[in-house]
């Protein structure tokens, strides 16, 4: 068991996605500006690292470089938020454009540990992709942070420190991704299942999919994982009533996670916790 209760509560902050239209959800931020400007509010609000996917123009999920070089410096300028960029991206992104993305010189990134069918698409992680993103990661002295979607997911992450040995900075952080139609089941039977297979000193938040949101961060707080919100996971806030930011969606984590006793981490000492060290 790698639940390790800390004393406060790592508030990670996932703004766009890739996978919902500006058109249908005008709160979700796409613009550089808009981007900046929600990662303030959720700084003020308890966040201490933002998960990033950049828009293009006309508001597309794109992987443009100079786009997320630009990214990660407004965001560096404008708050103290670990960057850590999606190297997810799409589904319909190449491997070669996902790997370019560490490029950019972020913090940190997100690393996904397996295909997992993805509502009616695919999101395909195999194996020798996750294995040249990670040891990318350890080149060029990026911080990884573990996306577990599925139980064969923890399997391969295991197999991948075998192989290639610690992430850079030394400490392992996973997020169990749960409620995504084709992964694991956003119930808290399921992340006490989850959070029991991962590896020893490992670190973890934990974020639900839409209407899995609430019983996974309730279920994360009781196990004492830190969390992940944001609208790329949800744009409902409550049953009829939409996300009007994601501001407010950081203060519900903060305030329950005040309630359980954790209050939300600062940036220092999420920095201090994952061995992320310098910017680049
Ligand atoms: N957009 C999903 C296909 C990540 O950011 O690393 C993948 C995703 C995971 O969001
Ligand atoms: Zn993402």
């Amino acid at each position: 068991m790698s639940s390790n209760p800390s004393a406060a509560t790592l508030i990670t902050v996932a703004p766009t996605g890739a996978e919902s239209e500006k058109s249908i959800v005008p709160a979700l931020p796409v613009t550089l500006d808009e981007l900046v400007t929600t990662a303030k509010e959720c700084q003020a609000a308890g966040a201490a690292v933002v998960h990033v996917h950049i828009r293009d123009a006309e508001a597309r999920p794109t992987l443009d470089r100079a786009r997320l070089r630009d990214t990660v410096a407004a965001l560096r300028e404008g708050t103290d938020l670990i960057v850590q960029l999606s190297t997810g991206g799409a589904v319909t992104d190449s491997f070669e454009d996902r790997l370019t993305v560490l490029d950019a010189g972020p913090d940190a990134c997100s690393l996904t540990c397996g295909t997992v069918n993805f509502g009616e698409d695919v999101f395909h992680n195999p194996y020798p992709f996750i294995r040249d993103l990670y040891a990318r990661t350890q080149e060029l002295g990026v911080v990884p942070e573990f996306e577990l979607f599925d139980f064969g997911h923890i399997a391969t992450l295991h197999r991948l420190l075998a192989s290639l040995g610690a992430p850079h900075g030394g400490h392992v952080h996973c997020d169990l991704v749960m409620g995504v139609p084709g992964g694991m089941a956003g119930d808290a039977a399921t992340l006490t299942q989850a959070v029991s297979a991962l590896p020893e000193g490992a670190t973890w938040s934990a974020t639900g999919i839409g209407r899995t949101t609430l019983p996974v961060m309730f279920a994360a707080l009781a196990a004492g994982g830190h969390l992940r919100v944001g609208m790329e996971d949800t744009v409902s806030f409550a049953r009829g009533r939409p996300v009007t930011g994601n501001a407010e969606l950081v203060e519900r984590a903060a305030t329950l996670a005040g309630l359980a006793q954790r209050p939300p981490m600062s940036p220092g000492d999420a920095r201090a916790l994952l061995g992320v060290s310098g910017r680049h």
